[in-house]
């Protein structure tokens, strides 16, 4: 199946997910939900049209131009990421759980003259000298000055440079013209961009194109979920991670579902309060949200009701299938795992509903092609460990100015994911690891080197390797390896001491749940650290 090829020429993807409800007769069904809140898709085309109209004729965003959304999940979010696409501009949705080097490094990457962030994000984007964002030249602030306990922003902090007033989302939303026609785009023209991390430098832009939206609401949504307009959108992982965005924001729209939004942290707590309030039909998580789900009980009373949820789907990382088995047994709901990559946008092998092997990632889903290639690039004899290689409509088009890392990574049709798998007798596919050095944690990728990195700039480290290791359910976090200097004692307080000091510089999940102190890391003749002994060393000792 090629979903696009039967897109016409001029495509804009606003008016596939969004405009397309009205003629639809939609107009008054409700679109998202997030909180007391209700969108209906009417009201949604107009706000669509209103931020697409004011980013285009206040601030002056042109076709081709990146616009960074730092945006929580609020209805916010969808009206600036469509606004953007139907002026024919590139929304650049980005990681909300980020630090602000991560954040000044993708500003100037994309290039982006526009930010649209959420008010609760603004003093880790504060952080960031002024002088080090040459292109920024506008920051549109989500949620109201005194909404969500947010102090006002300062005028001279920041970006907010003399007596200019902040703007606010909100106004310009007000103040935009509810009519908009979309920008006559082509189906393979750049839509949207979402970064993808690597073991080694920079994050990488990929660069996605009008029609891949429609491909992956095609093949997944309708191909494998079943989705329909009454169905009800949760998702745990929020809209900036390709996995939410397509399940809460472009899969139910593609259809006149409702999504369920929540800008909240993603505790057990509170996506078991979203789920009893807003009962969902779909539940969309990641094996680590599963698991704490399944850690959390009510102190008294009735257990969680998940009844309206027909089926949960779990993603990022492979789900163990203790895991599937606990919360089908508690529940009575299957979770479906599949796989799927910031760069092919969604899954592209999953588990089928009634159709479930627990512990594999299923099948193909429809429109995508898998390879388990060995070395050499030959293919492996069924049942043989290999690198996995998928062909599909939904590939991006290349990292943004990363022109060797694209040609690493996609050949033709074919993009090589980094992941290891073999296929069994019954064609199912089994993930047996990545073939790089990065960890998979709770679904968010987290480089070794970049901890390793943080972890040598404590004066009491020598060297340091950081590996994955498992949790009691299975699932990887990162465990550190430290050599401590000449004359330092390897105390328990020096392994807090460690880990607080990367929890300052990175991201939280970032942060080394365990540090060991060893007398020497295992490395080759030239001297590079064998991550991969550790790795074993750990499994070993279960
Ligand atoms: C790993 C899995 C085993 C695998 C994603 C669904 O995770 C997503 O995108 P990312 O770019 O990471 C991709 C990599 O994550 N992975 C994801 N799912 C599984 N490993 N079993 C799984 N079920 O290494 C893959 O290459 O962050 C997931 C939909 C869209 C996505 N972007």
């Amino acid at each position: 199946m090629s979903a696009h090829l039967s897109l016409p020429h001029t495509f804009n993807a606003a008016t596939h997910f969004i405009d397309r409800h009205l003629a639809e007769g939609r107009g008054a069904s409700v679109a998202i939900e997030c909180g007391d809140e209700r969108v209906t898709f009417q009201d949604l085309y107009e706000r669509v049209n209103r931020a697409g109209s004011a980013l285009r004729d206040r601030h002056g965003v042109r076709r081709e131009e990146r616009v960074t959304l730092l945006l929580l999940d609020t209805p916010d979010f969808t009206t600036s990421f469509f606004g953007a696409i139907k002026i024919g501009a590139v929304p650049v949705p980005v990681n909300t759980l980020w630090k602000a080097a991560d954040y000044q490094y993708v500003f100037n990457d994309s290039r982006s003259r526009v930010l649209i962030i959420s008010k609760a994000l603004l003093p880790e984007f504060e952080k960031i000298p002024r002088a080090e964002l040459p292109y920024l030249e506008h920051v549109i602030i989500s949620g109201r000055a005194g909404v969500h306990g947010g102090s006002r922003v300062h005028s001279g902090s920041g970006v907010h440079s003399g007596s200019e007033d902040p703007l606010y989302l909100s106004d310009l939303i007000a103040a935009g013209s509810p009519e908009l026609e979309a920008a006559p785009t082509n189906k393979d023209e750049p839509a949207f961009w979402l970064y993808s991390s690597g073991s080694t430098g920079a994050p990488k832009g990929c660069v996605h194109l009008h029609h891949d939206m429609v491909v992956c609401a095609e093949s997944f949504a309708k191909g494998v979920l079943g989705l329909t307009e009454h169905d009800r959108c949760y998702s745990v992982p929020k809209l900036f991670f390709a996995y939410g965005l397509g399940n809460a924001m472009y899969m139910p729209l593609a259809v006149g579902a409702t999504s369920i939004l929540f800008p909240g942290a993603p505790t057990p707590g509170n996506a078991y309060a979203v789920i009893e309030a807003h009962r969902p039909t779909l539940l969309f998580s990641v094996p680590t949200s599963y698991a704490m789900l399944l850690s959390h009980r009510r102190e008294a009373g009735p257990d969680f009701d998940l009844s309206t949820v027909r089926l949960a789907v779990s993603a990022g990382e492979a789900l163990p299938s203790a895991l599937f088995t606990r919360f089908r047994e508690r529940f009575g709901i299957e979770i479906i795992d599949g796989i799927g990559s910031t760069e092919t946008l969604h899954m592209f092998i999953s588990n089928r509903p009634g159709a479930i092997k627990p512990g594999s990632s299923g099948v193909e889903v429809p429109g995508y092609e898998a390879r388990i290639l060995d070395d050499g690039g030959q293919p492996v004899k069924r049942g043989e460990v290999g690198h996995l290689y998928i062909k599909g409509d939904s590939i991006c088009a290349g990292y943004w100015n990363q022109h060797e890392k694209t040609k690493e990574t996609i050949s033709g049709h074919w993009i090589r994911t980094g992941d290891t798998y073999f296929q069994d007798e019954d064609g199912c596919f089994w993930h047996a690891g990545r073939s790089d050095d990065m960890l998979k944690v709770g679904g968010l990728w987290v480089s070794p080197t970049e901890v390793e990195h943080v972890l040598v700039q404590h004066a009491a480290v020598q060297e340091c390797a950081v590996v994955a290791c498992e949790d009691k359910d299975g699932l990887v976090k990162p465990h550190a390896c430290v050599v401590v200097r000449a004359g330092v004692a390897a105390t328990e307080a020096l392994g807090a001491e460690l880990q607080a000091f990367v929890r300052e510089r990175l991201a939280e999940y970032k942060r080394p749940r365990w540090v060991e102190f060893v007398s020497e890391l295992p490395k080759t003749a030239t001297g590079k650290i064998q991550r991969y002994q550790l790795r074993d060393r750990l499994s070993a000792r279960g």
